[in-house]
């Protein structure tokens, strides 16, 4: 059972003050089991400690992070400090005992009675999932960048949590319009607060080459010197690729990096003449048609570059995957594609990682590992459902409900409209375990909301376009399907939405939500 609590009258009600505290019914993505302490409170004064698990950096940075949320918004010293081997009698404890078993390492338990709160996991995944739920309970003021007045309580209660599904993603293209590290950062963090832990970063495609590549340095010089519209591009050299990593790991972010092929390559093939079969460059493009370019799947050229830019990638990257694209490579015949895909994937593997491709890569031969990631706009896929059944893993981004860049309505001036209107019940109104025929719950890896940037150009586009309809994603990915609940969510997502206005998101005031 779910505590009873999703089908309980509305007392998510967030009053229009950002400083009261918020109800246990408004947590973003629901958690499995939530109990409220009706009438207990707990309060953060200026004498509130931060207790953290000794012995583990990971986290004391994950408490770190948090006490750094409310020095700004609070103004107190929040100080961080072991955690005795006692439980805590007072302050704000994150320990990695105690906590149920069976939960894994994403799961948490939190607490909070009226003298302490305690977050438990079993890993620092964990703990920092229960953080963010906890940051959910703060008043919307804590998240402000400014001392604000306070009071600082957070409602009483039980929360045991843990995702249905691993993979919770989101996608930049950072081809289409190049998007600087303070944007790509800053995304991380919204993200991470609705407990999504990967971050596919598009990094090439015909308008745009975006990550610097030793071997092969015109790539991202000239290759990456344009994008959609004509404007000036960019790319990030290798240091500050590694940086992003980084800063995505330390808020239990992995980073999936894409390098599409054997198609959209027109910024590559632009960049070295010898990539084409007919040895000749094609211009830079900054149009928005696909399916034009290719990779020369004759040439063993091909397989040199390929080999080399993968090889520079999987080192700069800790995670397991890298994704290799494969969509729409209507400018090579079948035979050539299913040719080069399964060079491409060997090559992966030769440099220890997983494929992920776009699901056109099934028209390939998938090697067992290879994930799938689904884009269609149609509830069957013949091919993807054989290759569930013999095994293939499915990332669910079916383009109608799932693609950030589509338009809410005819009214929005930014995105496209291909695969429809997107409003937040359609982002919301589908089972990632249950949607393509054949494709069941075990599966599916996960899901994954992609922002394509044809239309997208600021940090202000990719904020408008992702809220409210990435937190539904997020919680399609993380949710027990027992709590799917419009009416729940709707609600719940209101009660975001002063926390987006004390943040400065620009997030979409869509009319299917009630915004307190
Ligand atoms: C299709 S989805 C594409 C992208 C476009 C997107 C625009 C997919 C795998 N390929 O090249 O940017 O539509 O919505």
């Amino acid at each position: 059972t779910t505590g009873g609590l999703w089908g309980a009258p509305a007392d998510a009600t967030v009053a229009p003050a950002e400083t009261t505290a918020v109800s246990f019914a408004s947590v973003v993505p629901a958690p499995v089991l939530a109990t409220p302490a009706g009438g207990v409170t707990y309060r953060i004064t200026a004498t509130t400690k931060i207790y953290a698990e000794p012995g583990s950096t990971a986290v004391a940075d994950i408490a770190e992070q948090f006490a750094a949320v409310l020095r700004r918004s609070t103004g107190y010293p929040m100080p961080v400090v072991d955690a005795p081997s006692a439980t805590p009698a007072d302050g704000i404890a994150l320990l990695l005992s105690g906590a149920p078993t069976g939960i894994g390492s994403e799961g948490y338990q939190l607490d909070v009675i009226d003298v302490s709160i305690a977050v438990r996991a079993n890993a620092p995944a964990g703990l920092f999932a229960g953080v963010q739920t906890l940051r959910q309970l703060l008043p919307p003021a804590a998240d402000s960048a400014t001392v604000q007045p306070g009071p600082w309580d957070v409602a009483g209660g039980r929360i045991i949590d843990q995702p249905r599904f691993a993979h919770r993603g989101a996608m930049l293209d950072v081809a289409r319009h190049f998007l600087p590290m303070s944007v790509v950062k800053r995304y991380i963090d919204e993200i991470a607060l609705y407990k999504v832990n990967r971050l596919h970063l598009h990094l090439s495609d015909d308008q745009g080459w975006r990550i610097a590549v030793n071997n092969w340095p015109d790539l991202a010089i000239y290759g990456g010197s344009t994008e959609v519209g004509g404007g000036a591009g960019g790319y990030y050299t290798q240091d500050e690729f590694r940086q992003l990593v980084a800063y995505a790991a330390a808020r239990y972010v992995m980073i999936v990096p894409e390098i599409d092929m054997p198609g959209h390559t027109n910024a590559a093939l632009a960049s070295y003449a010898d990539l084409n079969c007919d040895g000749v460059a094609p211009k830079l493009y900054t149009g928005t048609k696909v399916g034009f370019s290719s990779l020369c799947v004759g040439k063993e050229i091909t397989y040199t570059f390929i080999d080399q830019v993968l090889g520079e990638l999987a080192a700069l990257t800790t995670g397991p995957y890298l994704h290799i694209g494969g969509d729409e490579a209507s400018s090579t015949t079948a035979a050539d594609y299913a040719t080069f895909m399964n060079r491409a994937q060997q090559i992966v593997a030769a440099h220890g990682k997983t494929v992920v491709g776009w699901h056109d890569i099934v028209n390939a031969s998938v090697l067992p590992s290879t994930v799938a990631q689904f884009w269609g706009t149609t509830t069957s896929n013949a091919a993807v459902a054989t290759a569930a059944q013999h095994g293939t893993k499915v990332i669910m981004s079916p383009a109608n409900h799932a693609y950030l860049d589509m338009k809410y309505n005819s009214r929005t001036r930014l995105g496209q409209r291909w695969a429809g209107y997107i409003d937040v019940q359609d982002a919301y109104g589908w089972d990632p375990g249950a949607y393509l025929a054949g494709v069941g719950e075990t599966s599916v890896l996960g899901v994954e909301a992609p922002l394509w940037t044809e239309t997208i150009e600021t940090l202000a586009d990719v904020e408008y376009m992702a809220f409210p309809r990435l937190p539904a994603i997020a919680e399609l990915g993380w949710s027990p399907a027992s709590t799917h609940d419009w009416a729940s969510f709707q609600q719940r997502l209101g009660a975001q939405g002063p926390r987006w206005r004390v943040m400065g998101i620009n997030y979409y005031h869509s009319t299917q939500v009630s915004w307190p």
